[in-house]
């Protein structure tokens, strides 16, 4: 049982004990006078640090990236109506995620007085239709009284399967109220059962077992249960060819030999047993959502029921922590099935086809090597030779090299942030956040120039927090992944090598300008040959303790990768 205590002080002095109760290290916050009776209570209810962005997208990435890195729910506070719309493109993505988090706001009463109010919801709206479908629930907290028990019920359902952020608004007059009593009590995740039936484990396991031509696709759930080793115990048992799922290239080691390739650039059919463990599809609304069409048996399990046979149907499926689920079949698991002829080659043809993707991989980038500008494929390379062991990567990179990256579950590997959910404006954020919840990690942030005008200003808060996160700019001066999805998409735009508003270079974007104007050091980096150089001085200023920022220039390539143009304007 938790700790039960009685306080009396402010609504907001209440808020701030129910924080520290829960384990509240840091609150994102973007400031606002609405709010006052929450930051006043800072200064008289010590244990939570507030942690400054200075606009609310990056305060809803940065609470993200700390939840994906520390595995704990974050708390975020933005001002009113209007600064959660401001955050709603980020919240957006951690809704599209599931990431467990309590996003909290001050809101204004519109309609006893006055209806036209600032930043306020519209006149017969209720500011819960700001976030209706980015959060997992919301509520309206008008009475103080009530601030303990609605905070712990958000903290509650942000964290229970499956998980998800969730939105309080707590009226101003609430926060305000002076010598309110309530009752603190930390909330916990609800339990879910640990033993999955033995029937389904069976079932799942004689499937694995005499699979001739299986594929197991893994995704974000394996991370967040802490399954990894787990993951790699049935991988490897049963010879499983192991995809991963959209851009999730940290959910499975690259460099294994049972890693074929992340699911949207692997074949399709030919599978007679399919297992699905933690995957989270992303569909594009089409008739392609519906994969797996000549499978013999669709396997699934994970943590939350709507990513489980919502688009294609499951024969077999269990709801709930995958950990517990591959303990239970990896325990079916004998020696001697290891003797098994079809596994035993499967094993061989595995071994075959990732050495020749590593060969591949080191001729291209070694064949790059010299190329001016540089190359996406060396830089990467690069990168992933040069880097510290345990890197913790935020990545908001699309046709980049994320691929290339010694990702995996010991102790030297790297792992991944990154979300899934597609909206821009989330890496430089969420490397604030992933930074303080991973502090005794080195984090790079890996990150196109486009993506990073998106939430340019959080250069500054990583100064402000000395937090010597590594900034790698993929500087092509280009949107190059629209560019290349114009190009394939065709028409006139194709016919004439022409893609409206995909050029970026004029003017051109001086990034370590940008990070020099909120206190970062940086570095602009043309040529091959000073590559491995300027990336060590990076690795060594992270060392430090210091934030720093790479702006590479590298070439575009792809379709149109030739092109400069943009459609003047007429004067
Ligand atoms: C909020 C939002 N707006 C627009 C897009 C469309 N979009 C997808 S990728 C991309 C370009 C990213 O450019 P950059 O970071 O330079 O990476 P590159 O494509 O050049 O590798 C854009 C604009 C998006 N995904 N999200
Ligand atoms: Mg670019």
């Amino acid at each position: 049982m938790s700790d039960k205590k009685k306080v009396t002080g402010t609504g907001g002095e209440l808020l701030m004990h129910q924080l520290v109760a829960q384990g509240v290290e840091y609150a994102f916050t973007n400031t606002g006078s609405a709010e006052a009776g929450f930051f006043d209570a800072f200064l008289t209810v010590p244990g939570v640090q507030p942690v400054l962005l200075l606009n609310e997208a990056l305060v809803l990435s940065a609470a993200d990236g700390y939840a994906k890195a520390a595995n704990k729910p974050s708390f975020v506070n933005v001002h009113l109506a209007a600064g959660t719309r401001q955050g709603s493109g980020q919240l957006f993505n951690a809704y599209f995620d599931g990431t467990p988090m309590v996003v909290t706001a001050a809101l204004r009463d519109n309609g006893s007085f006055g209806d036209h109010n600032t930043l306020g919801a519209s006149s017969g709206f209720s500011q819960m239709s700001t976030v209706q479908d980015v959060t997992k629930k919301r509520w309206e907290v008008l009475d103080p009284k009530g601030i303990p028990l609605a905070t712990r019920r958000a903290f509650k359902e942000a964290m229970s399967m499956p998980s998800g952020p969730v939105y309080l608004a707590f009226g101003s007059p609430a926060l305000d109220a002076k010598n309110v009593e309530g009752v603190i009590q930390a909330a916990r995740p609800l339990e879910v059962p640990e033993t999955p039936r033995e029937t389904t484990i069976s079932k799942m396991h004689d499937a694995l077992l005499n699979a001739e031509n299986p594929l197991l696709l893994v995704g974000p759930d394996v991370r967040t249960a802490g399954a990894g080793r787990e993951i790699l115990e049935l991988s490897e048992n049963y010879a499983l060819p192991t995809a991963v799922g959209f851009y999730d290239y940290g959910a499975f080691p690259m460099k294994h030999p049972n890693y074929i390739g992340m699911i949207d650039t692997i074949p399709e059919g030919g599978y007679d047993v399919v297992f699905c463990v933690g995957y989270r599809q992303n569909t594009r609304a089409g008739a392609s959502d519906e994969k797996f069409q000549d499978a013999g048996t669709i396997m699934a399990i994970g943590h939350d029921p709507s990513m489980l046979g919502s688009t294609f149907a499951v024969d077999l499926d269990v709801l709930g922590n995958v950990r517990n689920t591959l303990t239970a079949i990896n325990g079916q698991w004998k020696p001697d099935h290891a003797n098994l002829q079809h596994i035993q080659k499967r094993k061989q043809a595995l071994i075959a086809q990732s050495k020749a993707r590593a060969e591949g991989q080191a001729s291209t980038a070694a064949s790059r090597a010299t190329d001016t500008p540089i190359h996406p494929e060396y830089l990467g390379d690069v990168m992933a030779r040069t880097l510290a062991g345990n890197t913790m990567m935020v990545s908001e990179n699309f046709k980049a090299a994320d691929h290339l990256m010694p990702f995996g579950y010991g102790d030297n590997d790297w792992s991944m942030v990154r979300t899934y959910g597609g909206s821009l404006g989330y890496g430089p954020g969420s490397a604030v956040g992933a930074q303080l919840g991973a502090p005794d990690r080195p984090v790079t942030l890996s990150i196109g120039d486009g993506s990073v005008m998106y939430s340019s200003s959080a250069f500054w808060s990583m100064a402000r927090y000395n937090l010597p996160i590594l900034t790698i700019v993929w500087n092509n001066m280009q949107y190059q992944t629209v560019r290349t999805n114009f190009a394939a998409w065709g028409g006139n735009m194709a016919d004439q090598n022409r893609y409206p508003e995909t050029f970026l270079g004029d003017p051109e974007i001086d990034f370590v300008m940008l990070a020099k104007a909120q206190g970062i050091d940086g570095m602009r980096v043309d040529d091959p040959s000073q590559l491995e150089a300027a990336m060590k001085r990076g690795r060594d200023a992270q060392a430090a303790g210091e934030p720093f920022l790479l702006d590479v220039r590298i070439t575009n390539v792809g379709a149109g990768a030739d092109q400069s143009w943009y459609m003047p304007r007429k004067t």
